[in-house]
């Protein structure tokens, strides 16, 4: 997938192939949750999960606030931002959005989610976003529904559905996940936006074929995939790769 960089103004911004393609047609990205790997040698991590073709970094930003939790901060992000190429995809935990937007931005990402439940002015905080050339996302929480998204497609590159709720890894996938990935996939349909679905929460072996299925373009994979302590990194993304193939065929024949 093709980035933008953070001076490109939003009218230059170049439409990837991907993005060009159909969506039950296009490919299944991979994005490893960065809180999910071994932080004491990350960039070993990285050059790892480079190797094994992902898609993108994804960086769980919190602030202890929104969330109860502070896994990963801007430092890490600024650091690692001069040793790797893969687009960064910060997905924001926090109640000030725009004081970590505007450091993000600075720092080099690809892109940026929103929490709905967070942002009071969610128009205009995607609008900043996205006039900085950074691909602009909405996150719900798995209780939220998708009429949150109904008047800002427009801003949109992608949606993130929480599929557990958020704070922490190691969860269980909340009972309505694969409806609502559906229902998402259906709603932009509706409403002729093609925009790509990136699911995060228990994305593991078992989930995968289902989610896929149902729609789900990124995959945020952590300790229930790519990241599972019963085998290597190597032997995990073979697995990921496989159940993702599974969820390729289950969608060719509609279930
Ligand atoms: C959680 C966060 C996620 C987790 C990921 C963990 O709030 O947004 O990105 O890191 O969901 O994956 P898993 O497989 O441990 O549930
Ligand atoms: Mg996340």
């Amino acid at each position: 997938m093709e980035y933008l960089t953070v001076s490109q103004e939003r009218g230059e911004r170049v439409i990837s192939e991907t993005e060009r393609q159909k969506p039950m047609e296009r490919p299944i990205q991979i994005s490893p949750s960065l809180m999910c790997a071994d932080l004491c040698r990350l960039e070993e991590e990285v050059r790892a999960l480079e190797s094994e073709g992902v898609d993108s970094l994804h960086f769980d930003i919190m602030d202890a606030h929104f969330v109860p939790n502070l896994p990963l901060g801007l430092e890490l992000v600024r650091q690692l931002r001069k040793r790797t190429q893969l687009p960064f995809d910060v997905h924001l935990m926090v109640e000030d959005n725009r004081l970590f937007i505007d450091k993000l931005v600075s720092l080099g990402v690809q892109s940026i989610s929103v929490h709905a439940e967070s942002a009071l002015h969610l128009d205009q905080i995607l609008e900043s976003i996205g006039r900085h050339g950074v691909h602009a996302g909405v996150a719900l929480n798995p209780a939220t529904p998708l009429s949150a998204l109904e008047y800002v497609l427009e801003r949109l590159d992608f949606v993130l559905l929480m599929t557990v709720n958020p704070g922490f890894a190691g969860q269980k996938l909340v009972p309505s996940a694969l409806r609502k990935i559906a229902d998402c996939r259906n709603f932009l349909k509706a409403r002729g936006f093609d925009l790509l679905i990136e699911v995060d929460g228990n994305v593991s072996f078992k989930n995968i074929p289902g989610m896929v299925a149902a729609g789900a373009d990124i995959l945020v994979a952590g300790t229930s995939s790519l990241f599972h302590e019963s085998a290597t990194l190597r032997k995990n993304m073979s697995r990921l790769r496989e159940a993702v193939e599974r969820g390729m065929q289950m969608r060719e024949h509609g279930n």
